[in-house]
């Protein structure tokens, strides 16, 4: 299988999400259409829908329509304004309860997130029962729905949550992407609104697998990148990662020698050196990592690194130290050294999923 394969990540979209929240937070409104937006003023009211509530939804009213259109679909609606501070405080505890699943998580608009629980499942059934636990939890802790995509990549788990809502539960596993993709409007593709969806039209293409099978430089010779980045999509390929804003990728450190040298007393003690600097770093940081990094640079400028990744994380100084030395062996009795560089990467959160930890004692 395809590296690109290995993950199982989660799209987490609240249903109805503005809407809901009013309805929680007013019981008598459970089971009506409510729309939340713009004053209606009787039908003569400017602005938009934000959001509606599924009984709404039937009547035809959807977000970002004039709310004067909403009016006239259904007159008898609730209609209320926009109260985004308590959208706020309840999407903030949401997000609290999703992030303590994991600890590669990224927030993308208020009410959903992508999780990458690779680390924690196994398989795509304890994936389907992971995903149904923290439905229960946000229905429990919150009172609210929502629907979950399960998928081996961002795109598909986002195209997967929104598959079947509200209160929906969408796997899709890695053999069944083409099938579960193919016959999709090509419209679900994230980026592609309506102005490509006519374009696409004029090409022949309708569906994702019209998109999949097109060749790619036709989307190209239309679109430019984005031609390429649709066409990746609708083949299920997308390597992004789940990531946190501001998320640290690495941590490393490097020294130039005054002069240059080959004393393996020297060099050893400064590698120490450097390893302990990016262990206070980590500490400093809040992070394990797994993989370590040794960058050499000999005096006539000639640069490698090498790197080695561990079984799992650690937290420890003596792992850098003791795999630093194993990485420079190979480079040793050769030049002499310019500069030393020691880094660590795959870094993971300190105060989340301290059960996998192994410290390589
Ligand atoms: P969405 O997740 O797009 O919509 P939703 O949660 O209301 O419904 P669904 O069940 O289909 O996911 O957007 C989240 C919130 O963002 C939504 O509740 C209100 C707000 N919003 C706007 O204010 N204007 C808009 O045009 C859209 C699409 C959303
Ligand atoms: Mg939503």
């Amino acid at each position: 299988m395809q590296e690109s394969m290995n993950r199982i990540i989660f799209h987490v979209d609240m249903d109805g999400f503005f809407s809901a929240v009013e309805v929680r937070e007013k019981p008598e409104l459970k089971g009506m259409p409510v729309v939340v937006g713009s004053d209606p003023k009787n039908g003569s009211g400017r602005g938009v829908v934000s959001t509606c509530s599924y009984e709404a939804r039937e009547y035809g009213i959807r977000s970002g329509m004039p709310i004067s259109k909403a009016y006239r679909l259904c007159p008898g609606a609730v209609f209320l304004p926009v109260n985004m501070k308590l959208y706020k405080e309840v999407s903030a505890r949401i997000m609290d309860i999703l992030r303590s699943f994991t600890n590669r998580f990224q927030q993308t608009s208020v009410d959903e997130a992508y999780l990458d629980v690779s680390g924690y499942v196994e398989d795509y059934e304890s994936a389907a029962e992971l995903a149904q636990s923290i439905k229960n939890e946000v229905v429990l802790k919150e009172g609210l729905t929502c629907s979950i995509g399960v998928a081996p990549n961002r795109v598909i788990a986002k195209i997967a949550s929104d598959f079947k809502k509200p209160d929906g539960l969408t796997v899709v596993m890695p053999m069944d992407v083409d099938s579960f993709l193919s016959p999709l409007p090509a419209a679900r593709i994230p980026g592609i609104g309506k102005k490509s969806v006519v374009i696409l039209k004029e090409m022949g293409i309708e569906m994702i697998g019209d998109l999949a099978a097109c060749d790619v430089q036709l989307l190209i010779e239309r679109f430019g990148k984005f031609g390429l980045a649709i066409h990746q999509m609708a083949k299920g390929i997308d390597l992004s990662e789940v990531r946190e804003r501001g998320e640290v990728k690495s941590i490393s450190k490097e020294d130039t020698f005054d002069e240059d040298t080959a004393d393996p007393e020297i060099i050893e003690k400064v590698l120490d050196s450097l390893a302990d600097d990016v262990y206070h770093s980590l500490v400093k940081k809040k992070f394990l990592f797994r993989t370590v990094t040794l960058k050499v640079r000999f005096e006539d400028f000639s640069t490698y690194t090498r790197s080695k990744t561990l079984g799992a994380c650690a937290s420890n100084p003596d792992v850098i130290k003791r795999t630093i030395r194993e990485l420079i062996r190979e480079f040793m009795g050769r030049n002499k050294f310019r500069l030393l560089g020691v880094g660590v990467s795959k870094l993971e959160k300190l105060d989340k999923g301290q059960m996998k930890i192994t410290d390589f004692l």
